[in-house]
């Protein structure tokens, strides 16, 4: 992979970006963009929002004592030129791979890494924390939180900047990254008085004035901030953002030009010393210095896969058709049939396949900006008017809105349909993108039905059962995988489908999801044994049905096999079932280590985590063979096995 040049090659720490002029620093951030590139077009990664946080990003690290000043990167996702400037250049080809650099911050990386979350919307709480902390124990320093104005649709942003703002002491700067984009355009209130801001024509003007007076204000305290509050209020028509900014008690700065080193940096400076929390607002282009991601309609190349790095087109052709393809023409074509059926997207209406419902029926379609909390509830009320809505999203990120789920839409009764991508493990965006605990959670929410459908037929299937459903949740889960061939039952019963079956079976294996073709596999390996076995798909995995409890009385072990974290996922529930209904066939649950996954591909994983054909038919080989649990070793962890990244980040 190409190693830095020129001036880059010789930064190895903040320090290093000190001495230089401003010459230099124009070709250090020509010089980011094209290491970036080349790189990131070898290992996939969130190329245009680095792209277009260059000259922020060491203007920071100009400004402040990182670690001393914290920097908490919302989502983390545009940490890549953090990582560059403080001493990751070397590694930066390992991007995303199995035991190379995360994608996101990382603490075991870097002392310079605080927050590894990459779920949008925290790092104003987490700065706001970090600056009481310093506060309350007399520590030098200023925490700087660096949000993009997408990340600021969150319902945490403002819980947090209302926080802030009450708190007029705190060494907090708030770095606002305006590109006005999440991938699509932000929406929503805030994203207008933004938009009105940029498409101003005395735009142009206001920027020289607060330019020219910013450098000419002296860098002292208090003072500094009153010729640039001065400035501002002078300014208050044309600068509408500040006004929501100022009205709710925070000092604001800006806009200022991020593409603009100086700008940026004699900015920081004034929030810096100005001793309180101050947010700066910076406007930038995602995808900025690189043609192919400047022109991309759909996202500025918010993430990639593998890319030709000169013409920005994929290397790698999709494999099969995915899950998220069934479900955006599923869904259309349900809604086409029922006009009652509305679709909600927190910002990810490209990703999770909506697209094509939202060019089909605009007026029917939905993104509430990051806000997954109120997608659900905003649905909840949607029912209540009478339509169904189906909310899309990943499977990680409704971790967000369990309470919604549970309360406002499971409580009330409300027919709302959750559908959840990228289910299970997704691979290199590492431990906070695996969308592993949401079948645990949904276990918990009375009267929801779920279900994980194993092929792109019992998807549609599944779509259309749920969109009947009017007095109850129900979800369907998948995975990021490619779908698999449609994998026929040779039986049903009682709803229950039978994947295959032989004589005198022994062992029942029930597959759930994208793990149902593992579980025929398994089920082939232990036939070959000479033991008997059904293989199952309860196709829906909640309510239990009671025919899957009978099925387990019939046999002599039962192994269940789910992309879900063990504890309390489908085997551990249909376990409790087997309790209460006294079956006393053991149980042994296969699914995810109940641990924060690393990043790596989607198949290294599987086979650390012991989730593959070969390593659960040993197991149930072993046991009803010794008739005794044997010790296994397909706990996750071990030596990593190298492998390109090919994914491209979420
Ligand atoms: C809770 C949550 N929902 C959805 C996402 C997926 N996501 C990752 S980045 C992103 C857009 C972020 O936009 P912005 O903060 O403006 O940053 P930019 O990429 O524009 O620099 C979204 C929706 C997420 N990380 N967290």
């Amino acid at each position: 992979m190409p190693p830095a040049s020129g001036l880059l090659s010789t930064v190895h720490s903040p320090q290093d970006l000190r001495a230089l002029t401003p010459g230099q620093l124009d070709q250090l951030s020509a010089e980011i963009r094209r290491f970036l590139i080349e790189n990131v077009s070898q290992t996939g990664g969130h190329l245009g929002p680095n792209l277009g946080v260059v000259e922020l990003t060491v203007a920071m690290h100009r400004v402040f004592e990182s670690p001393r000043d914290p920097f908490v990167f919302d989502t983390g996702h545009q940490s890549y030129v953090h990582k560059i400037l403080t001493g990751r250049q070397q590694r930066f080809s390992t991007l995303r791979q199995r035991g190379g650099l995360s994608g996101y911050p990382s603490r075991s990386e870097s002392e310079h890494d605080w927050v590894e979350n990459s779920h949008a919307s925290t790092a104003l709480s987490y700065a706001e924390g970090l600056a009481k902390a310093k506060r309350l124990q007399g520590l030098p320093g200023t925490v700087v939180a660096f949000v993009g104005d997408g990340s600021l649709t969150g319902g945490m942003a403002w819980e947090a900047l209302n926080n802030i703002a009450a708190s007029d002491d705190l060494p907090l700067v708030i770095l606002v990254n305006d590109n006005g984009r999440s991938y699509t355009p932000t929406v929503g209130g805030l994203a207008k008085h933004l938009a009105a801001l940029r498409t101003n024509p005395h735009y142009e003007q206001v920027l020289d004035l607060v330019r020219r007076s910013v450098s000419r204000a002296p860098i002292v305290g208090t003072a500094a901030y009153d010729i640039l509050h001065g400035i501002k209020s002078g300014l208050k028509d044309v600068l509408a953002p500040q006004g929501m900014f100022s009205d709710l008690g925070l000092k604001y700065v800006g806009p200022i030009d991020g593409h603009d080193t100086a700008a940026v940096e004699r900015a920081l400076q004034q929030a810096r010393q100005y001793g309180g929390p101050v947010l700066v607002h910076a406007l930038t282009h995602k995808g900025r210095g690189y043609a192919a991601a400047e022109m991309h309609e759909e996202d500025h190349f918010h993430a990639v896969g593998k890319i030709n790095a000169t013409t920005g087109q994929a290397l790698v052709a999709a494999s099969g058709q995915t899950w998220t393809d069934v479900f955006s023409e599923e869904i259309v074509r349900l809604g086409r049939a029922d006009e009652k059926v509305v679709a909600l997207t927190a910002a990810m209406t490209f990703p999770t396949g909506l697209h094509r419902f939202e060019a089909a029926f605009p007026e029917r379609c939905f993104d509430v900006g990051i806000a997954e909390q109120h997608a659900v509830t905003s649905a909840a009320g949607l029912a209540m008017g009478g339509l169904h809505p189906v909310i899309a999203l990943y499977a990680t990120f409704l971790n967000r809105a369990f309470d919604q789920v549970l309360l406002d839409v499971a409580m009330h009764r409300c027919g709302v349909t959750f559908v959840l991508d990228r289910a299970g493990v997704t691979g290199p965006d590492g431990a906070s993108h695996h969308g592993m605990w949401d079948m645990s959670l949904l276990q918990l929410v009375p009267g929801l039905h779920l279900s994980a459908p194993r092929d792109a037929t019992r998807l549609r299937e599944a779509l259309a059962a749920a969109l009947k459903i009017d007095d109850a949740p129900s979800a369907i889960r998948y995975s990021k995988d490619a779908v698999p061939p449609d994998l026929d039952a040779v039986e049903c019963r009682d709803g229950v489908d039978v994947l295959m079956r032989t004589d005198e079976p022994r062992v029942l294996v029930v597959g759930i999801g994208q793990l149902a073709g593992t579980a025929v596999a398994v089920g082939e390996r232990l036939s070959d044994q000479g033991i008997g076995v059904t293989v199952v798909d309860p196709v829906w995995v909640l309510p239990v049905n009671p025919a899957l409890v009978a099925m387990a009385a019939e046999h002599e072990l039962v192994v269940t096999v789910e992309d879900n974290g063990v504890v309390g996922g489908c085997g551990a529930r249909l376990a409790q079932e087997l309790r209460f209904a006294e079956v006393g066939t053991p149980l042994r649950e296969f699914g995810i280590a109940q641990e924060f996954l690393p990043h790596g591909s989607r198949a290294e994983l599987l086979e650390e985590l012991g989730l593959t054909p070969q390593r659960i038919a040993r197991y149930a080989v072993e046991a009803v063979l010794s008739r005794e649990p044997p010790s296994t070793d397909i706990q996750p962890g071990g030596s990593a096995v190298r492998d390109v990244a090919t994914t491209p980040p979420e």
